[in-house]
């Protein structure tokens, strides 16, 4: 018996055993889910085709910081306008994800700075969008058999954050929008069959020895994350060479 794999088996196991218990609106499992159930109930899906369809639907996960909305730069620009007499990191020097770390490491007081800039009220409405990153989200809202929504995390000083990322996706996308926005510190419980994310390591309760988050992460290229190993995981580095089309075509076959 080859040993080795045993950990990637449990894991699979525990992953399709949680998709099928827990998960309500899922259609990973190996069973309908309750609500595909519910569905059937109702009349929604009527037969076996219906529910295949069900199953193959794309489920896409795109965050927001660095892949709809450009944090770095406004934060760069909202700093040296206010900071003008301190140090900052040029883009292309940014290395790591948190801005914070990277300024602290030239002085331990820069950090207060950083804090500062992204905790401010009206940063977040004001962020300027990610090239490409609008029209490529109402397609991907468009195509067929995909749902997709947008995963985000708020800061821990949430007051300003929160309420202006509702109102950035409303601006930006449309009310329509404002539904799909999910905003929660733990991306790993959140169901998807792909999340594109700048992160290059996203922790949660989920990632833990017998189980793995339900999505795969495919790292959206930002200037904090170029030089990152990414430990084989795919890239997507930009919305506007259409190369995310065939990714998800891609993603959707293994689904
Ligand atoms: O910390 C919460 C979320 O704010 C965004 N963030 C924060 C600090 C930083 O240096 N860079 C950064 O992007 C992230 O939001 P998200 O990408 O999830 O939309 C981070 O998770
Ligand atoms: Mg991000």
């Amino acid at each position: 018996m080859n040993f080795g794999r045993a950990p990637c088996i449990i894991s699979r196991t525990f992953r399709l055993l949680g998709n099928a218990q827990l998960v309500s609106g899922s259609t990973w499992g190996r069973f309908p889910s309750t609500s595909v159930i519910m569905a059937r109930r109702t009349g929604k899906i009527r037969g076996y085709s219906d529910f295949c369809r069900e199953r193959n639907r794309l489920r896409v996960l795109l965050d927001m910081d660095m892949v709809l909305a450009d944090f770095e730069e406004h934060f760069l620009t909202k700093y040296r306008e206010t900071y003008p007499d301190a140090p900052y990191v040029k883009a292309e020097d940014r290395d790591g994800f948190w801005l914070r770390d990277q300024y602290e490491k030239i002085s331990p007081n820069l950090k207060d700075k950083v804090q500062s800039i992204y905790e401010a009220e009206f940063f977040f409405r004001d962020l300027p969008e990610i090239p490409g990153a609008i029209e490529a989200a109402q397609e991907i809202n468009k195509m067929e058999d995909v749902d997709v929504f947008i995963c985000t995390s708020p800061l821990v000083q949430y007051k300003y954050c929160v309420k202006e990322k509702f109102e950035w996706v409303e601006q930006h996308l449309g009310m329509e929008w404002v539904e799909k926005l999910i905003i929660t510190r733990d991306k790993t419980m959140v169901q998807g069959h792909v999340l594109i994310d700048d992160k290059p390591k996203i922790k949660g309760k989920v990632i833990c020895c017998l189980s793995i988050p339900s999505w795969k992460h495919v790292v959206f290229t930002a200037c904090h994350n170029r030089r990152t190993n990414i430990h084989g995981r795919r890239r997507l580095d930009n919305w506007t060479d259409g190369s995310w089309r065939n990714l998800l075509e891609d993603i959707r076959k293994h689904i």
